[in-house]
């Protein structure tokens, strides 16, 4: 369902206005609220005045995260902080949070967002949303909460973690929806089994999954096992949190941008040139209405495509491929690019092998290497054991033919489609941890 057609189905060219005219506001209204824009304005020769539109994107200089941190907590914020009415941060991995903060027209505007993405996703008022995204400084919980409100349904504010629980909810309460990181999704799958629950009895049809890449091998690997639609959901806390972008359930071929709030770009990631509509590269967002934290030109790092063509289910919103992975997450294995999500995509070829795997990579001389390890299927576990143990008394999974021509095709199959050698070993079922958030899946052994 649209939500907002007159927004969602604009014509390409009145939304192209609407943007430049948002544009024009936002850099006066950055020029004047943040020193760290109007430096850079300056520096760069630009006359905030004299941006008039969408042509003059392309000489408006860009934003990185390392801006967000050289002025922590909140030297970008635009808004005097009275009118902060909430603020939200992202983890990172080493340093300080990047910080953000919202005044209550951005709420306003958040709620908004997630309720038509949530709408695009097929849920309406009697859904029951369970919402399993972490509530805290991460942006999944309260903005899938607001979202789901402001849409009419039921929400149920769970919260990550608590995996038995939130089965024994799934039947009691009947959920209809679940919002969870897709690596979530599939661990309470994994308990479903061990509880003896089939997915597939409950009454939950859709699951509206991201803040993490997952590819579309893994996609349908959730939809058969939990017996659901599963829609992937784009955002970061930076722009604003999940609800930047989102799937449509007609199509399922693309993340709808919300494009009258967030202007997208593709760059080149080594130049910053700006690539034409259809080629990959970096995505760049510019917030077209934000009061709290706008920024212009922020760099993602996360590489994708933009589709301008237009959609089945009637909108004109661009829509953006799922996210392959961030460009700091890519690893160059002998000079070959590799995303760890193109790597999952191979291992969910061969159903012997479950959906719970790692990378490991480690550096030999000059060059990296990388190793992958995957749980095998409890089924072919057995049986295997059982081979191994007739044939001299020892559990040892490496050693039965009928694996080793497993692992040898599996590798096959990934020197052939990603075009890199790994190592590969199996695990056993239920060794490689488990994520109730954003899953981890590489292990950097390099040294620093
Ligand atoms: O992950 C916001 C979010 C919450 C999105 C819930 C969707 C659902 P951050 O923690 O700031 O915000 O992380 C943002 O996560 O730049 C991407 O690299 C990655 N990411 C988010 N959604 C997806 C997705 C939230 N659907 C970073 N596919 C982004 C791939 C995603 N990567």
């Amino acid at each position: 369902m649209i939500r907002d057609a007159a927004h969602e189905s604009m014509r390409r060219d009145d939304l192209k206005k609407l943007q430049g005219e948002r544009l024009a506001a936002l850099v006066g209204r950055i020029y004047q609220n943040v020193p760290l824009y109007r430096q850079r304005l300056d520096d760069a020769g630009i006359d905030p005045a004299s941006v008039k539109g969408l042509d003059d994107l392309a000489r408006l200089p860009f934003t990185y995260k390392r801006d967000l941190r050289d002025t922590y907590p909140f030297g970008m914020f635009a808004a005097p902080l009275e009118d902060i009415v909430r603020i939200h941060a992202s983890s990172g991995t080493t340093g300080k949070p990047t910080t953000v903060g919202y005044t209550a027209a951005d709420i306003d505007v958040w709620a908004e967002m997630m309720a038509r993405s949530m709408a695009s996703a097929g849920v309406s008022r009697g859904d029951i949303v369970q919402n399993a995204y972490g509530y805290g400084l991460f942006t999944g919980g309260l903005g899938a909460h607001y979202g789901g409100e402001r849409l009419g349904a039921s929400v149920i504010p769970i919260s990550g973690g608590n995996t038995q629980k939130q089965l024994m909810l799934m039947q009691d309460y009947g959920s209809t929806v679940l919002c969870a990181t897709p690596s979530f999704a599939l661990y309470i799958w994994d308990v479903a089994q061990s509880m003896g629950i089939d997915m597939a009895e409950l009454p939950l049809r859709v699951g509206i999954f991201g803040a993490e890449p997952w590819s579309d091998a893994m996609r349908r690997e959730i939809e058969q096992k939990l017996s659901i639609k599963a829609i992937d959901i784009y955002g970061l806390s930076e722009i604003m949190g999940p609800g930047v972008s989102c799937e449509c359930v007609e199509a399922q071929d693309g993340l709808h941008v919300n494009e009258d709030h967030f202007l997208a770009e593709i760059i080149d990631p080594d130049t910053g040139a700006s690539l034409p509509d259809g080629e990959r590269g970096e995505l760049v967002f510019t917030t077209l209405t934000k009061q709290g934290i706008p920024l212009l030109r922020y760099r993602t790092s996360d590489i994708t495509r933009l589709n301008v063509e237009p959609c089945v289910c009637g909108r004109t919103f661009a829509r953006m491929d799922r996210v392959s992975g961030r460009s700091d997450d890519m690893l160059i294995i002998r000079g070959v690019n590799v995303f760890p999500s193109q790597i999952e995509s191979v291992l969910l070829m061969s159903p012997e092998v479950a959906p719970h795997y790692q990378l490991i990579v480690e550096r030999e001389g000059s060059m990296d290497v990388l190793g992958v390890e995957v749980e095998l299927t409890p089924e072919v576990f057995d049986a295997a054991k059982d081979a191994v143990l007739k044939a001299d008394d020892r559990v040892a999974i490496e050693e039965s033919d009928a694996l080793n021509a497993l692992k040898a095709k599996i590798k096959g199959n990934i020197k052939d489609i990603v075009g890199v050698t790994v190592s590969l070993d199996f695990k056993e079922p239920n060794t490689i941890e488990r994520s109730e958030g954003k899953a981890k899946r590489v292990i950097d052994k390099r040294p620093k």
